[in-house]
């Protein structure tokens, strides 16, 4: 299976789960750092004030902000082509409210941006991963408020200023479809002003939800029409989590809800981002679930002006969907189904399937014809550290290879896939449970779930697999 010349192999990261730092050089507290711990079966927090003696694991993370340098030099090592990142918001604009941003912060990027040049890996930007400043969830709740959209595009022009030559390779929202369900209020759409409690028991309220994913597509549609504008060489692509979903049997009520179900879960969002506007199934999903979008002129046009040039996702699992209420829940962070009787799943429960990503490939090339990059993928794993410092992680080098293999077969079959980043190259917390426990990198991090650890990174037997991998393009798996 040959991928195409100048595939851009690597890995991805989120600032707010790798990065720490949180306070240093003028960074404000963004919605992450009011996240607590949590394990898989105790589910992390939100506070409104910051509580004595409870660890907030974004706080410290895995410290990026002070080993980029040895972090990157080990992703040259393995011959990364790319690096995803995200730029964290408060760095920039500490409460996003400013008007001039925080010239250390962007200093900082500047310095990461020339370190991988100095490697010639190319940066993979996502503007907005998971978190955003929290006096903006006081002032406005989050995107809820439609001024949000302003104060994001102060931030996204700013750093689109800065680094237009330094990055060609820009996402605007992470997951941008996880505002569709409750949980993504934290991580993605910032609704929580006044909510303290459980990461699952934030309130479901779908027209607060859907106003703010409004003003999200209008910010990210704002986005692409400035950067087009302004630096016509740049890319700009959406981030869905796709979460693939089967009927679990062929009783036609199986397929129309398994329809309806990845309508909302996984096309509405991309339907906006690269086709320009609202597909009608959510007109009618809206008028039945009393959810009335208020807009402003103009935003219909910008939606339709700003799409974005390619298309990118994470893949880490499929399930089923059933109309029988009785059938057994699988698990998943954010995503949601029944168990699929054929597949097995990881230690948190998320079933493993390499051929959906084929199949999901094929279907998401087939709606809409551009590039696409699978920027997020991989097994979060318990793992060991041997007596002598070594760690065989051989079941993410299964996992990987299963999935590498998959995209392989998806090439064949005609999808313009160009580039492939692993989720949590180097480890780093968990977004879903803030688990250090849970992890994905092919470099260890010496960090544990009661804040310990030196920090220290040392290489698992998969970052000497992904080298090779990478040095034959795909070629060798073994
Ligand atoms: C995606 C997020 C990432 C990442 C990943 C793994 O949804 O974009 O930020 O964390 O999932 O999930 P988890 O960390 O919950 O294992």
């Amino acid at each position: 299976m040959a991928f195409p010349k100048g595939f851009l192999w690597g890995g991805a990261t989120a600032a707010n789960q790798f990065e720490g730092a949180w306070d240093v050089d003028g960074k404000g507290a963004s919605t992450s750092d009011h996240c607590t711990n949590g394990t898989h079966t105790t589910p992390k927090r939100v506070t409104i004030g910051f509580e004595e003696g409870t660890l907030y694991p974004s706080r410290e993370a895995s410290d990026f902000y002070h080993h980029y340098k040895e972090d990157i030099a080990l992703y040259a090592e393995m011959g990364f082509k790319t690096f995803r990142l995200s730029i964290a918001w408060t760095r920039i604009f500490p409460t996003g409210m400013e008007s001039e941003p925080n010239e250390a912060g962007l200093a900082f990027y500047d310095k990461v941006f020339d370190e991988c040049a100095k490697y010639g890996i190319e940066p993979l930007v996502t503007i907005s991963h998971y978190e955003m400043p929290y006096a903006l969830v006081e002032k406005c709740n989050g995107w809820e408020g439609r001024e949000c959209i302003d104060y994001f595009m102060n931030y996204a022009t700013c750093i689109l200023d800065r680094y237009h030559d330094k990055v060609k390779y820009w996402l605007t929202f992470n997951e941008i479809n996880v505002g569709v369900m409750p949980a993504g209020s934290i991580l993605s759409t910032g609704t929580i002003k006044g909510y303290e409690g459980s990461f699952y028991g934030v309130p479901d309220e779908p027209q607060v939800r859907f106003q703010a994913m409004h003003h999200q597509f209008v910010a990210s549609a704002l986005t692409v029409i400035y950067a087009h504008e302004h630096y016509p060489e740049l890319k700009i692509g959406n981030m869905i989590a796709f979460g693939g979903t089967y009927p679990l049997t062929p009783n036609p009520d199986d397929m129309l809800l398994n329809q309806e179900h990845m309508q909302l879960n996984n096309w509405f969002c991309g339907d906006v981002q690269c086709r320009g506007y609202y597909p009608g199934y959510m007109w009618r999903y809206f008028k039945e679930h009393g959810v009335e979008i208020k807009m402003e002129p103009g935003d219909l046009e910008t939606l339709r002006k700003g799409t974005v040039d390619f298309y990118t996702f994470s893949y880490y699992m499929t399930n089923c969907m059933s109309a029988d209420p009785e059938v057994e829940v699988a698990e998943g962070n954010v995503l949601s189904g029944v168990k699929n009787p054929y597949l097995e799943a990881s230690d948190w429960g998320w079933q493993i399937d390499p051929k959906g990503l084929r199949w999901v490939l094929n279907e998401i090339w087939d709606r809409y014809q551009l590039p696409m990059m699978v920027v997020e993928n991989g097994l979060g794993a318990f793992d060991t550290v041997e007596e002598d410092g070594s760690i065989h992680d051989s079941y993410r080098i299964d996992y990987l290879r299963r999935h590498i293999e998959q995209m392989g077969e998806a090439i064949e079959d005609g999808v313009n896939l160009i580039g492939y980043t692993t989720w949590g190259c180097t480890d780093l917390v968990s977004a879903s449970t803030g688990e250090m426990a849970k992890r994905y990198g092919f470099v260890f991090v010496d960090k544990y779930d009661d804040g310990t650890g030196t920090l220290a990174r040392s290489r698992k037997d998969s970052f000497f697999w992904y080298k090779k991998v990478i040095a034959t393009n795909g070629e060798d798996l073994a």
